[in-house]
């Protein structure tokens, strides 16, 4: 959530006491803006902007008082204009909000005038960031940052248990075990949970990020069929003759309530011609960063040669989908023939959108096989899980415990 346009330069971030300003709602237009102002200088650069409708009685607005007035920046002076009308309301000692219309150059032009007066403007993700930042430790910062980021009530809601304090009170009910336990016997078992929450790292990383899920198999399969019957809209041009995708065409949903980017790639062949060549080549760079691939078989034709070498081409999970399945019975939950491995199959018609549900299914459980329990632990940062590998790692109970102490540690001041 950054404002390009709505913060001031960032050479305004310099506020010697701290003070920091921010637009709280989002970019762009809307009916009502809300800025929010903290810090020790909050009230007087408020107050040097703000002609109140009504006298204010001291050099503070009274707390959670709502004050009608007009915003008389240095500009508005200058030229003798009768400014913004705003609302104010001092939520805390040192916190206020501005509430002003929404438009772009409204916020724009009073967040240059509470930097003229000494504080510093920053983007809503770091106003975030810093107001938690003074009261609880680097754990709760992130998840702070990333619920903010967060596209589905399932991972929102993973995202407030950990600002809730899911890993930190983990890490210290653990690094309280170890320290009671001076003789060490208990280390096999706290590196045991510990291994537990890191096997929740990909879910963790994946709060803000979709998952990269790739559908990709031979030309004319239906992919692009199926990518539509996927998202509910038709995104991606289909048509009877092969060759018809040239591009990876992408979507975001949700599916079992996780954030996934869907792909749609250009069917794979070999090709004289020079832009379906290129279009082959994307589909090869989209599987290497898939996180789960959707192996699209026509029921009809079968598995195919090419569907071999796609496999071989990503490291990631495959799951076998048999489109088509209207036209042609698909073979009944066999691995298909000259696949060593195996995968889970799906039989679906895109067209008439049966076997969905359950081909969605097995996508949420490929992605996570095993969601946490309300309140779990979970991981969200690189930092996190490099702490939480070392304590894993650690050949001694000392150094685990360092470890877990680290995960906790209080948030660095922001600014
Ligand atoms: N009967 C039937 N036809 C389908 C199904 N899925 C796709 N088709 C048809 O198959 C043809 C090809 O579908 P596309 O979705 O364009 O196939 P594609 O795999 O994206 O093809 P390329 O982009 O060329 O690689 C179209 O005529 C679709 O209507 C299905 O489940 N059943
Ligand atoms: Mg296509």
């Amino acid at each position: 959530m950054s404002h390009p346009d709505q913060s001031a330069e960032p050479s305004a971030r310099t506020a010697a006491d701290g003070t920091l300003a921010a637009p709280l709602t989002a970019a762009g237009r809307g009916a009502i803006a809300v800025i929010g102002v903290r810090g020790p200088a909050a009230h007087r650069a408020v107050l040097r902007n703000f002609a109140p409708a009504t006298p204010i009685p001291a050099d503070r607005f009274p707390l959670d008082a709502i004050r009608y007035g007009r915003w008389m920046g240095p500009a508005e002076e200058r030229e003798g204009r009768s400014g913004e009308s705003v609302v104010v309301v001092a939520t805390a000692d040192d916190a206020i909000e501005v509430h002003c219309h929404g438009g772009r150059a409204a916020v724009a032009a009073i967040l240059r005038d509470l930097a003229a007066a000494g504080a510093a403007t920053v983007d809503a993700e770091t106003w975030l960031a810093c107001t938690a930042a003074a009261h609880t430790s680097s754990v709760r910062v992130a998840a702070t940052r990333i619920l903010a980021q967060t596209s589905t009530e399932r991972t929102a809601a993973i995202a407030l248990d950990q600002l809730r304090g899911a890993v930190d009170r983990f890490a210290a009910t653990l690094a309280a075990q170890l320290r009671e336990a001076a003789a060490s016997g208990v280390l096999p078992e706290v590196q045991a949970r510990v291994a537990e929450v890191l096997g929740r790292a990909s879910l963790g990383a994946h709060l803000a990020e979709p998952w990269n899920v790739v559908l990709a198999g031979p030309p004319n399969v239906g992919k692009s069929s199926l990518l539509n019957a996927l998202l509910g809209y038709r995104r991606a041009i289909t048509f009877a003759s092969p060759g018809t995708t040239r591009d990876v065409v992408s979507a975001d949903a949700a599916i079992g309530g996780w954030p996934v980017r869907l792909s749609d790639t250009a069917g794979v062949r070999a090709t004289d011609a020079a832009l379906e060549a290129e279009g082959v080549r994307r589909t090869g760079t989209a599987l290497e960063k898939a996180d789960l691939v959707l192996l699209v078989i026509d029921s009809q034709s079968g598995w195919t040669a090419t569907h071999r070498e796609l496999r071989a081409r990503t490291s990631a999970p495959c799951l076998f989908v048999w489109n088509k399945a209207d036209l042609a019975e698909p073979p009944n939950g066999a691995a298909p023939a000259g696949d060593p491995q195996g995968a889970v199959s799906f039989a679906v018609s895109a067209t008439r959108g049966t076997g969905l549900v359950e081909l969605e299914r097995g996508i949420s459980r490929a992605l996570v096989p095993s969601a946490p329990e309300p309140g779990a632990p979970v991981p969200l940062t690189a930092e996190q899980r490099a702490a939480l590998r070392r304590a894993v790692e650690a050949p001694t109970a000392a150094e685990c415990l360092a470890a877990l102490e680290s995960l906790t540690a209080p948030a660095d001041p922001c600014l």
